[in-house]
């Protein structure tokens, strides 16, 4: 399936710090009435060697880290367990690559809202941390298929 989207990317005030992780531009696809998964995209930094392992949020039953492929001209998203983060340099999710799944919506995402979303951050040796984003819900064109 072709996808086109014309996509703006806004920095968003709502940047969130925590143990030097930046995140930016958090935002999730607004979805339609029985629409019950979402995809969230945002821009993660690392001072240091860390990995994504995992992400909450109370909008949603569960959440995936999920990749996005091409193969012979149709999407294919799997879900990965670890998403590098390698040291300084921005990581980018956003349509058509990695990206958040939020699935079991606890309601309909409506453009504008701030929903927030737990990332569960690990670097070597040391325990895992939650930083909390603030993701806002965005009206874009074009779908993902799942
Ligand atoms: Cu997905």
């Amino acid at each position: 399936m072709k996808r086109i989207a014309i996509l703006t990317f806004a920095l968003l005030a709502h940047g969130a710090w925590a143990a030097g992780i930046k995140v930016e531009n958090a935002w999730i696809r607004a979805t339609v009435p029985g629409q019950q998964v979402a995809g969230a995209f945002m821009t993660i930094t690392s001072p240091e060697k860390a990995m994504l392992t995992g992400a909450q949020s109370s909008a949603a039953g569960n959440m995936e880290v999920h990749t996005m492929n091409m193969n012979n001209g149709v999407m294919e998203m799997r879900e990965i367990k670890v998403l590098p983060l390698p040291k300084g340099k921005p990581v980018k999710l956003s349509p058509g690559g990695f990206h958040l799944m939020l699935f079991d919506l606890k309601q309909p995402m409506k453009a504008g809202e701030i929903v927030p979303i737990k990332l569960t951050i690990e670097t070597e040796n040391k325990k895992p941390q939650v930083i909390e984003v603030k993701a806002q819900v965005r009206d874009m064109q074009g779908g993902m298929m799942h």
